[in-house]
């Protein structure tokens, strides 16, 4: 049994969380290796989406489990995913982003989309998703451009949201990550 490794997620504002991630050329043991650490890593978040520029890695990878919590789990790892069709039927959903903590804000999507990618055995697959799978496979997929959720919102929104994020940084280089799972009150 491989213990579990987790690697740290960047905050936003990051150059690393703005820049387009480089094709996966190649399926090997350091991919799968990495795939199962941004498993492991979204699960402790926990989240239910994991874009490989999130931990650092500037690779077209991502990982998502977006089943319920009465649900088995349903892990999915995607290799260099494209978008093949969207719906032209849109949907609001509320979003939030580990690389940009307690902040929330509707953003509108496509409903549904069809997705292609290269799996961990080096097959392609394509499938429609839907309902929050959606959701999160549009946000992962967005990872991969350097694109978040913020982008989506007005500029006086986002500035508000990149201000608090750099005083959270600022406060982290200070004193340390707040314990994790409960509130920290800041001084
Ligand atoms: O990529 C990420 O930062 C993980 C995202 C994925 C996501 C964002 C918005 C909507 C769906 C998925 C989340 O932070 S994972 C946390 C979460 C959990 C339940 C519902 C929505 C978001
Ligand atoms: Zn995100």
């Amino acid at each position: 049994m491989r213990a579990m490794s987790l690697r740290p997620i960047l905050l936003h504002p990051d150059p690393r969380l703005k820049a387009v991630a480089k094709p996966v050329a190649q399926i090997d043991e350091g991919l799968r290796r990495l795939a199962q650490d941004m498993l492991d890593t979204m699960y402790d978040a926990p989240g239910i989406g994991l874009a490989a520029p999130q931990v650092g890695v500037m690779s077209r990878l991502i990982v998502m489990d977006c089943a319920k919590g009465d649900e088995p789990a349903q892990p999915m790892v995607l290799v260099n995913p494209e978008v093949t069709w969207t719906s032209e039927e849109k949907a609001p959903y509320e979003e939030g982003c580990l690389s940009i903590p307690e902040h929330f804000a509707d953003v509108t999507r496509p409903r549904e989309v069809e997705v292609r990618w290269t799996d961990l055995d080096g097959q392609s697959q394509t499938q429609r998703f839907d309902g929050l799978w959606a959701v999160c496979v549009q946000h992962e997929i967005d990872h991969l451009n350097g694109k978040l959720f913020i982008d989506y919102l007005g500029p006086i929104k986002r500035g508000m949201i990149t201000r608090k994020m750099e005083k959270l940084k600022r406060d982290i280089a200070r004193d340390g990550p707040a314990p994790k799972g409960h509130e920290a009150a800041r001084l």
